[in-house]
């Protein structure tokens, strides 16, 4: 018998077995370590009632009508009779009200595989046609991707370089990790990956000695087997904890003046605002704990394991999610520079361990290109900014050092996100999504954004096509076969738009005259030199297509953050105007933002449990276990009541509400539907709930059915720098439904 084909999708490689032109069964890549249920999903998932199976236009657009988007029907048409309306769409719009009212952003996780990674070829396809509204950062690190460059020169920090786990297993004494190192999210990478070694990573090393300290309101956050001294702040206290812990260590002798003189900027007033000099408050650990809701003793004690030995800080990616998440990030670095030990195997800092599978892994990045993007004269809006754009055409806002002035959007182009699953205050976003002329928006399943499009048109998923997959974290490359043919009349974004484009006289610059093939072929060849420069070895295209698993070797030194930096800061200077870690920023201070300090600060956030009035609590969101955002949901989603809501035992008593009751949740912006979960894991006055509903608003006007807690989010940015998604910033109300059970 022949050997089973693999495959390649963000939540990990899988062996496909196929019977009769059909996929009968889906199981992890021996050795990968993915989770199994998740990659079991595929057969169901593949074929599941809610794929979209022909093209489908809203029956009263073609009526001229923009009113009844999302209501009126969608019915189905033939390929020949969408194209030629979006085209023809496109090519009015375009002519009419100039590109920047085409917003093609389209931001969003697509699938796994390279080449066909659908967002990358909306960019391309769109900047062909003569150019769009893009977007720029994105959801997961949006307010570090916008700071880091100012404090380090770059955003690799968050983005691509994290100390390795080899080196932390090696030399760490001491792991101190903000927002904890919660294991569900070590189930998915970006660009899917061959290993997910996380688990046995950390537990090395524990073994080898490496003690851990958790400070996460939710203990859920620790991984099993890993006895970590768990600490529960108040969510948003994390930057006053760093600031406390920053002057504890001057205030004690412990700072290292020689890495304060010869490796950062700014350092003396960084110090006399710790030192109160500035604002008449010392950042005492006794300021910090009250800012934490902790006891003293609690951050005491946490000083002590951060006072002595090797250690590594670190902090999840949802800590920057939030109001004033930039300064929780420059907060860290600062207190890490205190410490001295940046650049040193096992010791400094480095973000995101506890927020994706191959972070810390030692892997080559950069081996399989994407398809180039193309020049777009029209410049983008902040990523998260989108829902506000619409809203508020022609007005101007601070971003970065610079004025945006949103432009006047009449046409949505979305191919491979779920905006209705990411984007905060869904309410504000409905009335949002009502202002464009058109939506259009390529999917394989019928997501919420997909049923509130004008023009619906169905894509393959990657077991539908030919690719090459492969994650920036990860050593391996993946030659995915097409598995099964199209569902339905499905077809991959690269043919749509290359039919588009054919259509509209632009095809010479998307297609090159290439097809699928000639296009993996092209990409390969750009792998093969990138290999050979690197002296590693790859196999040509045919033997790659045959075995469709390629390990690559790892590199022979274990990443160690900014050590070449430490070494020499002079020949290694960092990319910011000092050359060096910035904890005073000229630059930032320039900007004349009232909410972006110059150095690491603490400002309260506008919604936290400090400002939260008798019975509010704090809603957190995080990734769901077993879902890719909501990929995955037709198959994984828990049950069929509304998604789980965490509650505290002491909260759940006060409110009457057991475990298992059907709950409401609600505050000024909207409300939802959920089902208790009590836990007593997690801090009081805290609220958890994992993203990823299937957002199912209801018609009579009561809570949102499915449990989509980006109903009470609300749509207000991080800050006027990074102007990035603050999610995490929410007060809400909870009460039992009637007793109702699910
Ligand atoms: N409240 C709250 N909200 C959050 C977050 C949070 O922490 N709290 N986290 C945020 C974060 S970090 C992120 S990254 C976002 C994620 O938000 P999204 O990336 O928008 O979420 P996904 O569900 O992964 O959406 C990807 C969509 O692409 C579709 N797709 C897959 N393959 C293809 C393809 O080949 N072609 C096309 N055309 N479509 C395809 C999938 O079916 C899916 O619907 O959510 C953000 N939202
Ligand atoms: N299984 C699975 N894994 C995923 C994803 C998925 O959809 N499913 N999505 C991926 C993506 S796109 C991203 S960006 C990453 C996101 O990675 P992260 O942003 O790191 O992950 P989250 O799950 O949002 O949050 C992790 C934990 O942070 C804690 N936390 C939240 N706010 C605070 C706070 O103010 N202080 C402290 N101390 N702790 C806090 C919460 O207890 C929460 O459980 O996850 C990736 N991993
Ligand atoms: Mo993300």
């Amino acid at each position: 018998m022949s050997r089973r084909p693999i495959s390649l999708c963000h939540w990990g490689p899988f062996e496909a077995e196929v019977s009769d032109g059909r996929l009968v069964r889906t199981a992890p890549m021996e050795g990968s370590g993915a989770d199994p249920d998740m990659i079991g999903a595929w057969p169901e998932l593949l074929y599941s009632e809610t794929r979209i199976r022909e093209p489908h236009i809203r029956a009263s657009w073609l009526e001229g009508k923009k009113a009844g988007r999302g209501r009126d029907p969608l019915v189905p048409v033939g390929w020949d009779e969408a194209l030629s309306h979006v085209a023809a769409e496109l090519a009015r719009v375009h002519r009419d009200f100039g590109p920047a009212s085409i917003f093609g952003g389209s931001y969003g996780w697509s699938s796994a595989g390279r080449f066909h990674h659908a967002r990358t070829q909306i960019r391309r396809f769109l900047a062909a046609t003569g150019g769009f509204t893009d977007q720029l950062g994105n959801y997961s690190w949006g307010a570090a991707q916008m700071i880091l460059p100012h404090i380090l020169g770059s955003h690799a920090a968050v983005s691509s370089a994290a100390t390795s786990w080899a080196s932390i297993a090696e030399h760490t004494d001491t792991l101190v990790a903000f927002g904890g190192l919660k294991p569900a999210n070590w189930n998915v990478t970006s660009g899917g990956a061959g290993s997910h070694h996380l688990p046995e990573a950390v537990l090395n090393a524990k073994a080898r000695g490496t003690r851990f300290v958790l400070v996460t309101p939710h203990a859920g956050d620790a991984p099993d087997g890993l006895d970590a001294e768990v600490i529960a702040p108040r969510p948003h206290s994390d930057t006053a904890i760093m600031l406390s812990l920053a002057r504890q260590a001057v205030a004690s002798g412990r700072a290292d003046p020689d890495f304060l003189a010869r490796h950062t900027h700014g350092a003396d007033r960084f110090l006399a605002y710790l030192a109160g000099e500035t604002d008449g408050q010392e950042k005492t650990l006794a300021w910090g704990a009250e800012i934490a809701g902790l006891p003293v003793e609690d951050l005491e004690r946490l000083w002590s394991r951060i006072a002595e030995g090797r250690v590594m800080l670190t902090a999840s990616w949802s800590l920057q999610r939030a109001e004033n998440g930039e300064q929780t990030y420059w907060a860290l670095i600062a207190l890490a520079a205190l410490l001295g030990q940046i650049g040193l195997p096992g010791g400094g800092f480095s973000f995101g361990y506890g927020s994706m599978n191959g972070v810390g892994a030692d892997a080559r990045s950069g081996l399989v290109p994407t398809m180039p993007g193309l020049p777009n004269p029209v410049p983008p809006i902040p990523t998260a900014r989108f829902a506000d754009a619409f809203l508020n055409p022609g007005r101007s806002i601070d971003f970065n050092g610079h004025t945006v002035v949103y432009p006047d959007i009449r046409l949505v182009y979305w191919a491979g996100g779920n905006p209705f699953h990411h984007h905060q205050d869904l309410c504000r976003m409905e009335k949002a999504w009502a202002v464009p002329e058109t939506v259009i928006v390529h999917e394989p399943w019928w997501t919420p954004t997909a049923r509130r499009a004008d023009i619906v048109l169905p894509a393959t998923t990657s077991l539908e096509r030919r690719d090459i997959g492969g994650s920036s974290r990860d050593p391996s490359v993946f030659f995915m076969p097409k598995l099964v043919e199209p569902v339905g009349e499905a077809r991959s974004d690269f043919s749509i738009f290359s039919g588009l484009a054919d259509r509209l006289g632009c095809g010479a610059a998307y297609h090159e005259g290439l097809d699928e093939e000639g296009w993996l072929r092209r990409l390969w060849d750009v792998s093969l030199e990138r290999a050979e420069k690197a002296g590693i070895d790859l196999p040509d295209f045919e033997t790659a297509s045959e075995i469709n698993y390629v390990p690559v070797s790892p590199p022979a030194e274990p990443e160690v953050l900014l050590s070449a930096f430490r070494a020499d800061p002079e020949a290694a200077a960092l990319g910011t105007p000092s050359g060096r870690i910035e904890l005073y920023s000229e630059a930032i201070a320039a900007m004349g933002y009232a909410d972006s300090p110059p150095h690491p600060a603490w400002r309260p956030p506008l919604e936290w449990a400090g400002a939260a009035e008798e019975g509010e609590l704090h809603l957190l969101t995080n990734q769901p276990a077993k879902q890719l955002h909501a990929q995955l949901y037709p198959v994984m989603k828990d049950g069929d009541g509304p998604a789980a809501c965490r509650i505290a035992p002491g909260d759940a008593r006060a409110r009457g509400i057991e475990d298992g009751d059907l709950v409401r949740l609600h505050n000024g912006r909207g409300a939802c539907r959920a089902r208790a979960v009590i836990d007593d894991g997690l801090r009081p006055g805290v609220l958890l709930m994992s993203t990823g509903a299937w957002y199912d608003p209801d018609p009579e006007g009561g809570p949102e059915r499915a449990g989509n807690p980006n109903v009470l989010t609300a749509d207000r940015p991080t800050s006027s720098l990074a102007q990035a998604t603050a999610a995490q910033s929410a007060l809400v109300r909870i009460e039992g439904l009637d007793r109702e059970r699910t």
